[in-house]
């Protein structure tokens, strides 16, 4: 069970362990990959939003709900994981 949107340990597994066999960021809210969840990830996510799409890469962070745009719905995850702040574990 996933603790939080900051939190990815399960049972007592270290997040990081959980991240590497689940193939997972270690931290989805953190837009910027800078380890918080912070104002910063909205800056990121505002960037992103602009372009509206993912690249074909892959390489979507800013996509939280995984249907391939960058859109409101998004940021309804972000936000409130940025009012709460914190650090990725
Ligand atoms: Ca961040």
């Amino acid at each position: 069970m996933i603790a939080s949107p900051t939190d990815n340990s399960v049972a007592g597994i270290p997040s990081a362990v959980v991240n590497l066999v689940l193939g997972r960021a270690p931290c989805p809210t953190d837009i910027n990959c800078d380890g918080s969840i912070d104002a910063l990830d909205t800056a990121a996510f505002t960037a992103a939003f602009a372009i509206g799409v993912c690249p074909p890469d892959g390489a979507c962070r800013a996509d939280l709900t995984g249907d391939g745009l960058i859109d409101g719905l998004d940021f309804a995850v972000l936000a409130p994981a940025v009012a709460a702040g914190g650090v990725c574990l």
